[in-house]
């Protein structure tokens, strides 16, 4: 008998946050979307405005600015399935990975799964920078504002309030 912690015929809620910083980062965060939307087991329910923000970098190379947005997406995977599917999806728009936190035409973080935690090799939900980052508090503030991230028991609309957010612009496409 198999024991599975994410029964796959229940619907999950997910957070995902959407990063793009080369090519035409518009184009590709909306293709992206499409994308999720129409894969098996996944419906995008909700999605924010686009963002640009500043890159946020390890060193001190600059960077072009980023294009932000996160969204809810309701789905039938468990976590470590869902995160492949985000990493296809990358793969689909020409994401190499070189360097870390190098520029990159796409990046898919899974930020939040139901109340999950949970630590693997592979996954780390929560994910461990979200609360520290504008880029991702900024946007996901507007489509999940009541949602308890389950470590630090706040509200995402708390935790936005604590970021400085001046380097986050709300585009109108
Ligand atoms: N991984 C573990 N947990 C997760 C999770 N919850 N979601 C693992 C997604 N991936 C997760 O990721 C490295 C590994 O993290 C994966 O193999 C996966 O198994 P990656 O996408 O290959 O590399 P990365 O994104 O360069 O590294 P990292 O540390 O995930 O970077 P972040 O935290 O994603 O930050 N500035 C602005 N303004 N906007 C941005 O979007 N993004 C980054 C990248 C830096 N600066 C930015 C932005
Ligand atoms: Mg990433």
């Amino acid at each position: 008998m198999s024991i599975c912690a994410f029964p796959s015929e229940l619907r999950h809620q997910a957070l995902i946050a959407l990063g793009s910083n080369l090519g035409d980062s518009k184009l590709i965060l909306e293709s992206a979307l499409d994308k999720l939307d129409r894969t098996l087991g996944i419906k995008v329910k909700a999605r924010s405005h686009f963002y640009q923000t500043k890159a946020v970098t390890l060193d001190e190379r600059p960077q072009p600015d980023y294009l932000n947005a996160c969204a809810i997406l309701e789905t039938t995977l468990i976590p470590a399935a869902l995160l492949r599917v985000l990493q296809q999806v990358e793969q689909d728009f020409g994401r190499i990975r070189h360097e870390r936190w190098g520029a990159r035409t796409l990046d898919l973080d899974l930020l939040l799964f139901d109340d999950v935690i949970l630590q693997t090799t592979d996954l780390e939900i929560p994910h461990p920078r979200m609360n520290d980052r504008a880029f991702v508090l900024v946007p996901l503030s507007e489509i999940a504002p009541d949602w308890i991230h389950p470590v630090s028991g706040q509200a995402i609309a708390q935790l936005a309030e604590q970021v400085e957010r001046s380097d986050v612009k709300k585009i109108e496409f």
